[in-house]
């Protein structure tokens, strides 16, 4: 067994709707439990920014499977959500990023670990302080101490 972290995003078809759905059907992967999820937060586009404001949060699950495995799992849920890949940071429907798997370090083609944009991102570190402000993010230190050191302008709480 071990933990891991996931990161939800959609802007595109009813975005809430979009994550809630998500959270279910990772839920519902054989082998994983879902643990806890962070609220809801709008924001603004990052990398490329004539696209609708995202949806994002951030969900911790317990799994048998390996971090390869989990992965190859979220990618089949963003498939099945209907997710069409144009171009990079373009807008999309679902997009799930594996953050952290719980004492794992990888770096390879397929997959990074800890995610190696996380800690940069207000859209991530946000809910991840939210959720687990003492989770400990690679080198980078606890996720509510990076998350004060971002700039939250854009990034936004739903009730
Ligand atoms: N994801 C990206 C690029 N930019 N911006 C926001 N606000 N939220 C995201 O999830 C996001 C992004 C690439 O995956
Ligand atoms: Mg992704
Ligand atoms: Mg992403």
């Amino acid at each position: 067994m071990s933990r891991a972290v996931i990161a939800l995003g959609s802007n595109l078809e009813n975005p809430v709707q979009q994550v809630e759905a998500a959270l279910a059907a990772i839920a519902a992967l054989p082998g994983v439990a879902l643990l806890r999820r962070s609220s809801c937060y709008q924001t603004a586009p990052v990398g490329y920014a004539d696209q609708p404001d995202f949806i994002n949060a951030v969900c911790e699950v317990e799994t048998t499977l390996a971090p390869q495995a989990l992965l190859a799992a979220l990618l089949e849920v963003e498939q099945t959500f209907g997710r069409v890949r144009t171009f990079r940071n373009a807008p999309r429907v679902l997009d799930l990023d594996l953050l952290l798997v719980e004492g794992v370090v990888l770096d390879t083609a397929f997959l990074t670990l800890p995610h190696p944009r996380m800690h940069q991102r207000a859209f991530v570190m946000l809910p991840l302080a939210e959720m687990a402000a003492d989770m400990q993010v690679g080198a980078h230190g606890a996720a509510a101490d990076i998350a004060a050191g971002l700039d939250p302008a854009g990034v936004k709480r739903l009730a």
